[in-house]
């Protein structure tokens, strides 16, 4: 398994610009979206697909170029997989959904297999990108949870582009000694209060707050604490919960929707909203390391949930090899050894028993029914997704100049 670049000029750069767009400010996420747009045009108008012998071409047969979210999958799956089908997996990693959109819409990114969240899928599909499952290579969808799947099939019409791979809440995770030794050992965590009110981050800033570097789910997000509705079409929203995030954004180190799991783990951090799994793997490493646990809450004023989906691009050149690796993760012992490694929960009913019960019974991650009345799933359309993202850019641009 080959890891972060490939031998492939296309993906090479692809890889490296899915690292440098994650360190830009707003200003030069825009610059450089449109430069890679042009330089791809160029590109392919300058090396048409007929430059590679067909020797190179035979030789790449055996592949898979896989872009997944950073620490979402057990290696050791990726290797066993390699083993049983003789097919080189080149893997490389993302840390947000817009990246990964505008990769797709410039065209041929090089990938056989993408890991976007189901309301990114739904507009990838829209726009062509994606390649419908030929479902009859697809004999493990059998195992997949049919309530799990219903919900998918809400973005993605009779689950025709995608596979759920796991389902993730976006909550709040916060380091329980530090916390103490700030509020008292009595101060009670249910609520986003921490994140958003400035009398609390400003004592927060001395332990360390991060926030995510995505637009949905920090935008949605404050949408739920003003008590307003996380799927707003109303323009005026976004704008009320841009100014929540710029007096926050004074307060945060840093905008990243991958480092602060490490940093919660070392205690350089003390508090962050959070990917489910994310959270628990900060958890899992801030017990071993320094013995303070790391608590994942759904706050009292609720919590947006999704899907990550697998799907296929249009462009992939691997189409056999991607459904081969997608049945492959649908095999319940197959995807339970990947919830029991990255600490999501999957929706494959038959692989639940044998997920780690510490797992299946945080109500964080297998919601309980009572959890599950606080969630919301978000699928804004296009027109709020601009406004989104050009408040976000503004945000991020903002902050990075305090
Ligand atoms: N470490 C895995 C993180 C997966 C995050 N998925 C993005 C969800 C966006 N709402």
């Amino acid at each position: 398994m080959s890891s972060g670049s490939s031998g492939h000029s296309g993906r090479t750069a692809s890889a490296a610009f899915l690292y440098s767009f994650s360190l830009l400010n707003g200003v030069g996420r825009l610059a450089l979206a449109a430069l890679v747009g042009v330089a791809a045009v160029i590109v392919s108008t300058l090396m048409p697909n007929d430059v590679f012998a067909s020797e190179q071409v035979k030789k790449d047969e055996n592949s898979l170029y896989i872009l997944n979210w950073s620490d979402y999958i057990d290696p050791s799956v990726l290797k066993d997989f390699e083993k049983e089908y003789n097919i080189k997996i080149h893997y490389d990693v993302m840390y947000s959904n817009e990246v990964l959109e505008a990769k797709l819409m410039v065209g041929k990114s090089g990938y056989d297999i993408i890991a976007p969240s189901a309301h990114v899928l739904k507009r990838l599909a829209e726009n062509g990108l994606l390649l419908p499952l030929d479902k009859s290579k697809l004999k493990n969808l059998s195992h997949m949870d049919e309530d799990k799947m219903a919900k998918a099939a809400t973005v993605d019409k009779d689950n025709t582009y995608g596979i759920p791979y796991m389902e993730l809440s976006t909550g709040l995770a916060y380091n329980k000694t530090k916390i103490a030794a700030l509020f008292g050992k009595d101060f009670k965590v249910d609520s986003w209060d921490l994140l958003f009110k400035e009398e609390y981050l400003k004592k927060l800033q001395s332990c360390g707050v991060a926030a995510l570097d995505s637009p949905s789910d920090m935008l949605c997000t404050a949408l739920l604490y003003m008590g307003r509705d996380p799927e707003s079409t109303n323009k005026q929203d976004y704008t009320d919960a841009a100014h929540m995030m710029h007096a926050m954004g004074k307060y945060v180190r840093y905008f990243h929707s991958a480092q602060y799991s490490n940093d919660l783990a070392s205690g350089d951090i003390c508090l962050a909203p959070a990917w489910a799994g994310d959270a628990q793997l900060a958890n899992q490493r801030s017990l071993e390391a320094k013995g303070e646990e790391i608590v994942y809450i759904i706050p009292k004023e609720g919590a947006l949930m999704g899907y990550d989906m697998l799907a296929i691009p249009k462009d992939a050149e691997h189409v056999d090899n991607a459904h081969l690796f997608l049945d492959y993760i649908m095999r319940p012992e197959v995807i339970a050894k990947i919830s029991n490694y990255v600490r999501y929960a999957n929706a494959n009913k038959d692989a639940t028993p044998l997920v780690d019960p510490e797992i299946t019974s945080n109500p964080g991650i297998y919601y309980d029914k009572e959890t599950l009345k606080r969630m919301h799933i978000v699928v804004p359309p296009t027109e709020v997704e601009r406004i989104m993202t050009r408040t976000w850019n503004n945000v991020i641009s903002a902050s990075s100049e305090k």
